[in-house]
């Protein structure tokens, strides 16, 4: 997924303008939030810092293992109570043009709003384990390295693409991927308010 993160001036705050305290693993299927080792490759084409609206976590957090989410701020999914998350010690996820920013599944993370004049762009790509479904059916998983598939090698951007235009073959169409629910964890015994 692309990212555009609008700057100060911009009369729309919608969706890309800020991301609510969550755990990515929140919005797989029940299968994937069971089985899925996701990794989030968050990869910043702009360089990205508190100014301009950069991602914070909280060291450890992910320890807590998956939480609560509901739908929250705009419709987002957003950790439950996660106002308790703002009084711990965050760090500052700022990168620069060629960093990567790598989340595990639980950890917790947001962004804050973009105080700068201009765009923050970013894109954020899912990896998880050969073979694993990638718990979310409007986009399938597809391999790009495996020690059983010795004759995938993906060397350049267009093989990748060759790959990923053929999995979504498979997947639910585009124009009804709107319509698929993002499914929330909400088991309420992994409330925040009772592990934090
Ligand atoms: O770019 C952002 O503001 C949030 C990104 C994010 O939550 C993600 O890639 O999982
Ligand atoms: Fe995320």
């Amino acid at each position: 997924m692309r990212r555009f993160k609008l700057p100060k001036k911009s009369i729309f705050d919608g969706l890309s303008g800020r991301t609510p305290w969550h755990q990515d693993a929140a919005v797989l299927s029940t299968k994937g939030q069971k089985n899925t080792e996701l990794l989030t490759v968050w990869i910043p084409f702009t360089k990205t810092t508190k100014k301009n609206g950069c991602m914070i976590t909280i060291p450890g957090i992910n320890k807590l293992g998956l939480l609560n989410h509901h739908s929250g701020y705009k419709g987002q999914v957003e950790i439950k109570n996660s106002d308790l998350l703002n009084s711990k010690k965050v760090v500052y996820l700022e990168a620069d043009v060629g960093d990567v920013v790598l989340l595990h599944r639980h950890s917790a993370h947001c962004s804050i709003p973009n105080k700068s004049n201009s765009f923050r762009i970013s894109a954020d790509l899912r990896y998880n384990k050969a073979g694993q479904t990638s718990g979310r059916e409007p986009l399938p998983s597809f391999y790009v390295k495996s020690k059983n598939k010795k004759n995938i090698t993906v060397l350049n951007f267009k093989q990748w693409l060759a790959l990923w235009e053929k999995a979504k073959e498979k997947c639910i169409p585009r124009k009804y991927a709107f319509k698929y629910p993002l499914p929330t964890y909400k088991n309420s015994k992994r409330d925040l308010s009772k592990l934090l």
